[in-house]
């Protein structure tokens, strides 16, 4: 599986930091939607769901958590730290959001607006949906 963080270009000067983050530069699809999660309660997991088509961008602008990403074939475990990267998910792709650190802050750019009938919720659903996908390749 191939892991693309993107490690965004930071402006800093002696006031701070700012990230200003473009479509078609910075994020390789047209931004549709934004939204992002708080106040995660301890030892939670959010996610636990595939797209069938949405491409999102996930960025842990404050604190840190952790995302897994698991394409029905292999796992990994990507740390989100740091406030200027981003983790591109595509689609077909299961993933879980955990291990939040109390001041985490996760932000997503998402490539289409919501749509519930995108999600696939049940795990063996998601792969018996990428085998067909990939057995239609
Ligand atoms: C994803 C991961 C990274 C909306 O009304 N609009 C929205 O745009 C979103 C994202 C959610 N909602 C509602 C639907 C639920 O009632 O907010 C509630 C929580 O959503 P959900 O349980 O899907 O949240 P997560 O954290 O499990 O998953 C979210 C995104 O839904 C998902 O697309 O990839 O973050």
């Amino acid at each position: 599986m191939q892991v693309i963080k993107y490690v965004f270009q930071p402006h800093g000067d002696e006031r701070g930091q700012l990230v200003a983050l473009e479509e078609g530069i910075d994020i390789p699809f047209s931004i549709k939607r934004v939204y992002y999660m708080y106040d995660t309660v301890k030892g939670m997991v959010r996610g636990k769901h595939a797209h069938k088509s949405l491409e999102q961008i996930l960025v842990c602008i404050h604190g840190s958590c952790k995302i897994l990403l698991d394409d029905g074939r292999e796992k990994k475990v990507i740390p989100l730290e740091k406030p200027y990267e981003g983790l591109y998910v595509p689609n077909n792709m299961w993933r879980e959001m955990y291990d939040f650190s109390e001041d985490a802050v996760l932000m997503v750019l998402a490539s289409d607006f919501y749509k519930e009938n995108d999600y696939i919720r049940d795990y063996d659903q998601f792969v018996s949906y990428i085998n067909i996908c990939n057995s239609r390749r």
